[in-house]
């Protein structure tokens, strides 16, 4: 609260400069920065933690290198398309956007890599901020990945599922996603791409709200999901005990646990508490802490490591 009404203090003091008062009556500029500074606070994540680092908190692997996540001509391309399924799960029809990889054929088969979004996004929002496209095409090219379809979902699973209003208020909604995504996703996947089944064939990752649900999701059914990433993972992720019942089982069955965070970002002790119980009780994960913060800088980078080290 304080730090909306310096920014509304701020912001008016601003507007005055250049909305002389002779012009607008007072009371219109004050009500026009009011209004502009609550929707800038509904829209943006509310991220008020403060980062205390400690010496584990580095990076695992080193940054991608320059150029990653630039189109390239010379190589081939995957393909990117838009699809339409029914959700009994929700009662609407909802969409995924899916990348199928180079030298794509329906007389081969599959894994899948879920690839969860932001509480400001949906299915598109990885395309909005960086060309994930791009950044798999350069791996194909560079062989550095095994061929698979990446399935972006939109994690908002109610029927109103587009990223408007108060986005805070459709939290839960991340929660129901895993219904749609077992019931609902994966059978219309089986149906419909040339798929691999199974948990060795299932990934799940995503950032910030979608890394919470991925952790949600992915440990908790490990019949379905063996490669598992949390990318500055939010509030959303459950708390560790209820992640993780039983340790020794998902350390048997895990066979990628990947968190990341940036190390200027204010949910990183999620990633911190979780790394810790995970070294004390032995499961086997990557914690890299990359250079940066809540953003897509970060996550970009992400992708580009985990995918590389998933279904091999
Ligand atoms: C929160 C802070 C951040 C929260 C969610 C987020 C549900 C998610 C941020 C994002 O997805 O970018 O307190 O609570």
């Amino acid at each position: 609260m304080k730090l909306i009404s310096i920014k509304i203090n701020v912001m008016y003091s601003e507007m005055k400069k250049y909305t002389a008062p002779r012009h607008y009556p007072t009371w219109l500029v004050f009500a026009l920065c009011l209004l502009l500074a609550s929707s800038l606070s509904a829209q943006q994540p509310r991220i008020p933690r403060t980062i205390v680092l400690g010496p584990g908190d580095t990076a695992a692997f080193p940054h991608a290198p320059i150029g990653f996540d630039v189109r390239q001509q010379n190589i081939q391309h995957g393909k990117t398309d838009t699809v339409t399924y029914f959700s009994k799960s929700v009662g609407t029809k909802r969409k995924l956007v899916i990348y199928t990889p180079p030298g794509y054929s329906a007389k081969k088969k599959y894994p899948i890599l879920f690839l969860t979004h932001g509480i400001g996004g949906d299915e598109k929002e990885w395309y909005k901020y960086t060309a994930p496209d791009a950044i798999l095409d350069n791996l194909y090219a560079a062989k550095k990945i095994v061929p698979m379809i990446v399935v972006f979902p939109n994690g908002r699973a109610q029927p109103d599922d587009r990223p408007t209003g108060n986005i805070y208020a459709s939290a839960p909604a991340f929660g129901n996603f895993e219904k749609d995504l077992l019931n609902d996703i994966i059978p219309f996947m089986e149906a419909n791409y040339p798929v691999k089944t199974g948990r060795l064939n299932h990934a799940i990752a995503g950032f910030s709200m979608g890394g919470g649900q991925s952790l949600n999701i992915g440990l908790k059914n490990m019949d379905k999901f063996a490669w598992v990433g949390g990318f500055s993972s939010a509030p959303n992720t459950k708390p560790i005990t209820e992640l993780i019942t039983n340790p020794a089982e998902t350390a048997s069955k895990i066979k990628l646990l990947y968190l990341s965070c940036g190390d200027k970002d204010g949910l990183i002790s999620i990633g911190q508490s979780l790394h810790v119980y995970l070294q004390q009780n032995k499961v086997p994960h990557i914690w890299q802490v990359n250079a940066g913060g809540h953003n897509m800088d970060v996550w970009v980078n992400d992708l580009y490591l985990y995918s590389q080290r998933i279904f091999k």
